[in-house]
């Protein structure tokens, strides 16, 4: 079954939200019994493992905000597919070179490397299957496109591609920003505009989830750099080093920021009525976080 992480002060409709999706994640993915087996277990270690889920939930709670008459659970799902593959890839030893991720062992610690890769190849193929076959035509093509889009050279990949080039010395706000936008925000961005296609929403309204999603996401990567970075101290004070990990050099200024980012995302909410209430609790409790 679906691993859960409930951080302290986490809302108790974010709870459900995440629960739901957990669920429907579990169906999602191939039972463990089914060949190639080795590969169905890394899927369902990393896409079913202990997570806030927070992306999907987003996508949730972004189509709430219409009377759309579609589900929006497959499209969350999908965008939970496409982080959990994000998560193994990153791991890698060729990438942050981390063997542990939620408090346990990394995808590929586990399963090995190979069947790691083609478990994180086979999530996104998960996650563009499921859309296509969930949703009308037009709507398919365009969730699908916003998929592409997201994942590609100018998104996470292209995220990615910068942060390993990132100096191994701490930087400035300024400097991990573009990076963090693509590594993150893109997603985010992706997982709120997909709950606004779903619902229905219109031009207008959703340019606004979109941009929301975009800020909010940025404020999340920041608020997970200075965490990542006090634990990557207090590992070094006491000998310890996790491979490749770009810190940051004022963790003020990078609250700072968050914090203003998420104000802003908050701002983008104007005009999208009462419901809006929930994504404004999700744009707090991603910068007051702790874990
Ligand atoms: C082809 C999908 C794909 C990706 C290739 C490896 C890569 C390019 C991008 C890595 C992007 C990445 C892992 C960014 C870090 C984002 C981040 C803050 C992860 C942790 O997110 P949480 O805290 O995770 O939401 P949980 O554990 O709660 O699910």
């Amino acid at each position: 079954m679906c691993g859960l992480l409930e951080p302290a002060g986490l809302p108790a409709f974010l709870l459900q939200r995440q629960r739901w999706l957990a669920a429907e994640l579990d169906r999602l993915a191939p039972p463990d019994d089914r060949p190639p087996s080795d590969v169905h277990r890394s899927i369902r270690y990393t896409l079913l493992g202990p997570s806030k889920r927070v992306r999907g939930t987003l996508t949730l709670l972004a189509a709430d905000l219409f009377d759309g008459t579609r589900d929006a659970m497959p499209a969350a799902a999908a965008i939970e597919c496409v982080h959990a593959s994000s998560l193994i890839l990153d791991d890698l030893p060729s990438m942050d070179d981390t063997t542990s991720r939620r408090g346990r062992a990394a995808n590929h610690i586990q399963f090995g490397e190979a069947t790691a890769i083609l478990a994180a190849v086979a999530l996104l193929n998960l996650a563009f299957g499921h859309v296509a076959s969930a949703y009308d035509a037009s709507l398919a093509s365009a969730l699908v496109r916003l998929l592409a889009d997201a994942i590609g050279s100018e998104g996470l990949i292209g995220g990615q591609a910068a942060d390993l080039q990132m100096p191994s010395h701490p930087v400035r706000v300024s400097e991990i920003e573009p990076v963090d936008r693509r590594k993150t925000a893109v997603l985010f961005r992706a997982a709120s505009l997909a709950g606004a296609m779903v619902g229905g929403a219109g031009e207008r309204e959703a340019q606004r989830l979109a941009e929301f999603g975009d800020r909010v996401g940025l404020a999340f990567q920041l608020v997970d750099d200075v965490i990542d970075t006090n634990s990557e101290m207090t590992r070094q004070s006491s000998g310890g080093h996790r491979g490749h990990l770009a810190s940051i050099a004022d963790l003020d200024e990078a609250m700072r920021r968050a914090e203003e980012l998420a104000q802003s995302a908050v701002q983008s909410l104007n005009g999208l009525g009462e419901r809006a209430g929930r994504l404004r609790e999700l744009a707090d409790f991603v910068v007051k976080r702790k874990e």
